[in-house]
């Protein structure tokens, strides 16, 4: 399919070193992906779900072990530590190939090696960056097709270059103890073996879309960001835009796809998806941010998407999607999850594959859920109703306001608004959440996550905060920097916002204080609103559940500063010292 020669020698490298049977090239058509399908299903990689009631849908199991990221054996394979940084597992690139290469030798021995030439951006646009992933396993080549653009255009459009990020995958054995995801931004490379699960596997995503392209963008001067993109379109047509960083399974697929409360639409307001979970932003002529969503379709999480949570995301669902380590609902070879509908299907197989009994089902006890916590679904973007009709613009989309927000029980309010770039930085820096099913580990516990990065930069974190800085310094129209915090609870653990399409009352206040049109209340940590101008008609929650919800604890907020100081501390030298100004400056504000 092509005759560049930094692409042909890079395979047959890899081949002499897996030795898959045969080598077969992705060419992005539908006839292809059928007969993978097909073959997938003959080998029970896949399940063919009821086709009258999901067309094109499939069910896909992973392994028991292998259901998430695994944070802990990730890598970023600088050849300086010092530039991998404190937070990253680091180990050196000839150590790394070496270990991996021993890893990889026949791993594919009576398999297939697919050859996928993907673009992450629109083909051929000036945001758009190039890769081929090699992989042993269909179910990653039919997730690469629905997650970015693949086949023939973009290997035309990398034309003799070695400008590709080259992105090598074995499920080898699927053996939990010699798996790694290791990442080679100095040699644009990526290694990843013995997982089959999304996130570590669909090279495109998390490992070059954030990872790789953050280093990129260090260097290049641009930023590779977890954020959401939706617009806002009021009722005279006018449409601003909002990027927002959560963590993983913190709420940006589903703030992404909201719903405006009745309020809102009956006046005419709509909102529009143009990305979900990664956004690459570059300074735009006119001095703004501009913003493009470098994937084709979704990779998100099942549990608790319904009809009344996330109707869009439901119905992006309902045809040509994979499924992960959901239920299967055997009397109408359907699927399910918790938090779908309160209907568990009496006839069904777990995430494990195993007969599941719903009536043994304790929301308390995780492990006797039918549908894995991070059991997620792939489809593409064109699917979704509310798609922005600027997803393909290949300019991407002016950005008004950066939001950032956390899973946080106590202490962050529901928004504040930061004081201007460097202090909205600070405030990225400073994020902390609590973890959830989406990567391997405890959930729960609150942990830093500056921008919602913590996982996924693939440099120095002090370095990366500097790039924000510097960045700031370049756009001249910058958006303004927000705090949000849905999920802050009362005593008995309940959450206390209604989150989900209400969430669109906050983004009200976000863009009203972006067009300079409401007041704000000054306090240590930035400005909040007065309850009074967070619109809650139709809402079951008084003024005064608001104010607490407004409210901002010095208390908590000093014990958090302390935290703060630990984790600066870790991050090491490389944190700027206006960053360490504003934290200094921070304290004493609560003084
Ligand atoms: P990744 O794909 O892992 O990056 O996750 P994400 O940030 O896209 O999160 P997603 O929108 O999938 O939400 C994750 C979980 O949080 C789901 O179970 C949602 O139901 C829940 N959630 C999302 N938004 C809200 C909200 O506003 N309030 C509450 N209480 N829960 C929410
Ligand atoms: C996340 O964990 O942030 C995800 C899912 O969006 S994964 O692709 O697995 O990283
Ligand atoms: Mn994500």
């Amino acid at each position: 399919m092509t005759k560049n020669p930094y692409i042909l020698n890079w395979i047959d490298e890899m081949a002499a070193m897996t030795q898959p049977d045969n080598i077969v090239w992705i060419d992005g058509s539908e006839e292809q992906a059928e007969t993978l399908r097909a073959e997938a299903v003959s080998t029970g990689e896949m399940i063919q779900l009821n086709q009258d009631l999901l067309p094109g849908c499939y069910l896909h199991r992973t392994a028991v072990n292998d259901v998430a990221r695994v944070e802990g054996r990730t890598f970023i394979c600088t050849s300086k530590k010092e530039d991998a940084g404190t937070i990253n597992n680091w180990m050196a690139p000839a150590e790394c190939y070496e270990k991996l290469s021993k890893l990889f030798r026949g791993s594919m021995k009576g398999r297939t090696m697919y050859v996928i030439p993907y673009s992450m951006g629109q083909v051929g646009s000036d945001f758009a960056k190039y890769g081929i992933e090699l992989t042993d396993s269909i179910y990653v080549v039919l997730n690469m097709l629905i997650m970015t653009r693949v086949g023939t255009a973009v290997l035309e459009a990398m034309g003799n270059t070695d400008g590709f990020i080259k992105g090598l995958h074995s499920k080898a054995q699927v053996d939990e103890e010699n798996r790694y995801i290791c990442h080679f931004p100095e040699d644009n490379a990526i290694w990843s073996v013995n997982s089959g699960y999304g996130g570590n596997v669909l090279l495109g995503k998390k490992c070059f879309a954030l990872r790789i392209a953050s280093y990129l963008g260090k260097k290049e001067g641009w930023m590779a960001e977890h954020m959401l993109i939706l617009g806002i379109e009021s009722p005279d047509g006018d449409v601003r835009y909002i990027s927002a960083a959560f963590p993983s399974a913190c709420g940006k697929t589903n703030l992404a796809m909201l719903i405006p409360p009745e309020i809102y639409k009956k006046k005419g307001y709509k909102v529009w998806c143009v990305g979900d979970d990664i956004a690459w932003l570059r300074v735009g002529k006119d001095g703004r941010l501009w913003a493009v969503n470098p994937e084709n379709g979704f990779f998100g999480v099942a549990p608790g998407t319904n009809e009344k949570s996330n109707p869009n995301a439901l119905y992006t669902t309902t045809k040509n999607t994979i499924f992960t380590n959901v239920v299967h609902n055997l009397d109408n070879n359907t699927v399910w999850w918790e938090g779908l509908d309160n209907n568990p299907p009496a006839n069904a197989i777990d995430w494990k594959g195993n007969p599941w009994d719903y009536k043994k089902y304790d929301k308390k006890d995780k492990s006797t859920c039918g549908a894995h916590p991070n059991s997620r679904f792939t489809a593409m973007a064109t699917n979704c109703p509310c798609i922005s009709s600027e997803f393909d613009n290949p300019a991407g989309v002016p950005i008004s306001a950066i939001v950032f927000g956390g899973r946080r029980a106590k202490t962050a309010p529901l928004v504040y608004q930061s004081f201007g770039w460097q202090h909205g930085t600070f405030v990225g820096s400073i994020m902390a959440s609590e973890t959830t099913a989406a990567a391997a580990g405890a959930v729960g516990v609150v942990r830093r996550d500056p921008m919602a990065m913590r996982p996924f930069v693939g440099y120095d974190m002090g370095d990366y905060w500097a790039h924000w800085l510097d960045m700031g310094k370049k756009i001249p129209n910058a958006p303004k920097i927000f705090h949000v915090n849905w999920f802050r609870t009362d005593d008995e653990g309940h959450f206390i916002w209604p989150g989900f399409g209400d969430n669109m009352r906050v983004l009200m206040w976000i863009l009203a204080r972006c067009e300079d049109k409401v007041e704000a209340r000054e306090t240590a940590i930035g400005y909040v609103p007065y309850a009074k101008d967070i619109n809650i008609e139709g809402l079951d929650l008084g003024m005064e559940t608001l104010e607490e919800l407004l409210s901002v604890d010095k208390a908590s907020w000093l014990e958090d500063v302390a935290n703060i100081k630990d984790f600066y501390d870790q991050v090491g030298d490389r944190v700027p010292a206006e960053l360490k100004e504003e934290l200094k400056a921070l304290e004493n504000r609560l003084a």
